[in-house]
Formats: structure tokens, C-alpha cells, sequence
């Protein structure tokens, strides 16, 4: 999980971490591995499920409770095939997890980074946002959403010290990413990065990190990037005659 890679290069600067996902057996698991570097609070909730957030931050103990920095990288793509055989409850938990429980924790804890005139929401969209392809559909819409509202609050900051960012990754391997997209099918999910030096969590983590350690005044609105073995594609066309109904 993306998670992961940023929790360990933050750890490894010091940095208070609230770990929040939705596998508390795992979040329990980093937290142990980080614990001879700095302070973390375990936070498990369902991250599609705005009651759980809200249930989960009004637990969070006084002594983490003044969050400073927000990485929203939970996110999820589900199937890969054309939208108009989509299954609804896939786009429904997509939709529920890269905008909804992105948009309500957001909005939970950017009046304190205000009211204390400092943070930073660093969101993790995708190239899927700027580049169609086929069976990208709503998860690419559910990053074009990530990146219209990033770039929407940055409007809204305007007189603050508060920053926010996109970062928006092409493919990345080491994660559960293409395992999810396609349920649990590990042939299918490794197949797509054969023959390519994907991006890692640890690129992430670093391109996160760089965000981070800019001087403060500032702001990187959004950052692109792919492997090298990776390029925008191009407009896609279909030879021949296209269905009519006769
Ligand atoms: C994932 C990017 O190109 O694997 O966010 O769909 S891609």
C-alpha cells in the first residue's frame, strides 16, 4: 500500500504519524516496525464510510490531535472493463473512497491548519486524471475530481500558509493496486507491469517527501510523473465501420 512507503520515509524523519486505513492487523503490524523511530497513533476506519472517519478522528488522543499534514493516499480502482459494462457497486466504491472519504476528511481538518495559519493536504490523484484510456472510466474521473479539488482549495487558501498538492502517478507495482482492480487475480494484476520498471512506493514517498521540504512559501500545485516506460496515450481510434442500428 502506497501508506506504507510514506509512513516509513516520514518515520524516518521523525515525523508524528497517525496511520489510518481500514485493516487495523496491518496498521498495527507498520506501526510496530516504526515504533524505534517515532510516535504513532493507529487509526483504523473505512475510509469510503464517512460516520467511521468521523467516529475514527473524534477518537484521536490530545497529544496527535493537532494534525498538521494530511496525505490522503487511500484510493481504489475496480475492474477494468468499458463503462457501459461496468458494475454500479464498483463505480459506487470508487466514487465512495477516492471522492467522498477524500473530500469529508479533507474538509474535517483544514479548519485547524487555517486557524493555525500552518499544514499541508498533499493528495495523491493519478496521470488517470489528465489521460483517458479505455476502462479508466470512473476511476479516472474519481482523480479528475481529486485534482479539480485540489486545485479548487488551493483558491480558497489564498492568504494562508496553508499548502496543498496533487501528485499524480502513472503506474506504480509494489502495491495492491492492480491486485484490487482486478480482484484478486494475481496473473492479471502482474501481467501489466511485465517488461516495465513501474514506479515504486518509494518514488511516491520521495516525490511526497519533496513536496513536503519546499521553503514555505511554496506551494507545488501538482506533480506528474510516470516510469520511463510509460507515456500519455494517444488519441485512441477504431478502423472501420462503427455499429449503427439499421
Ligand atoms: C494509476 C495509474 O496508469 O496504472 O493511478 O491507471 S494507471
Amino acid at each position: 500500500m502506497h501508506l506504507q512507503g510514506i509512513a516509513e520515509l516520514l518515520a524516518e524523519q521523525g515525523v508524528t504519524l497517525i496511520l489510518v486505513a481500514r485493516r487495523r492487523d496491518k496498521l498495527i503490524e507498520l506501526s510496530k516496525k516504526l515504533q524505534s523511530k517515532t510516535s504513532c497513533y493507529v487509526c483504523d476506519c473505512d475510509l469510503a464510510d464517512t460516520d467511521s472517519i468521523s467516529e475514527a478522528l473524534d477518537k484521536i488522543p490530545q497529544d496527535f490531535a493537532n494534525i498538521d499534514v494530511l496525505i490522503n493516499c487511500a484510493g481504489a480502482a475496480l475492474g477494468v472493463g468499458p463503462a457501459q459494462e461496468a458494475d454500479w457497486n464498483d463505480w459506487q466504491a470508487m466514487i465512495n473512497v477516492n471522492c467522498v472519504g477524500l473530500a469529508f476528511i479533507t474538509q474535517r481538518l483544514l479548519p485547524n491548519m487555517v486557524e493555525n495559519n500552518k499544514g499541508h493536504v498533499i493528495n495523491i490523484g493519478s496521470t488517470a486524471g489528465t489521460y483517458p484510456y479505455k476502462g479508466g472510466n470512473i476511476y479516472g474521473a474519481t482523480k479528475a475530481f481529486v485534482k479539480q479539488l485540489t486545485l479548487n482549495i488551493k483558491a480558497d487558501l489564498l492568504g494562508t500558509a496553508v499548502r496543498v498538492s496533487n501528485i499524480e502517478p502513472g503506474m506504480v507495482s509494489d502495491s495492491e493496486f492492480s491486485l484490487v482492480r482486478f480482484k484478486g487475480d494475481a496473473d492479471k494484476a502482474n501481467a501489466v507491469y511485465e517488461g516495465i520498471e513501474a514506479l515504486s512506493s518509494v518514488d511516491l514517498a520521495n516525490t511526497v517527501l519533496w513536496v513536503l521540504t519546499q521553503p514555505p512559501h511554496v506551494n507545488i500545485n501538482r506533480v506528474e510523473l510516470m516510469p520511463i516506460n510509460q507515456a500519455p496515450q494517444r488519441t485512441a481510434y477504431h478502423k472501420g465501420t462503427h455499429k449503427t442500428e439499421s
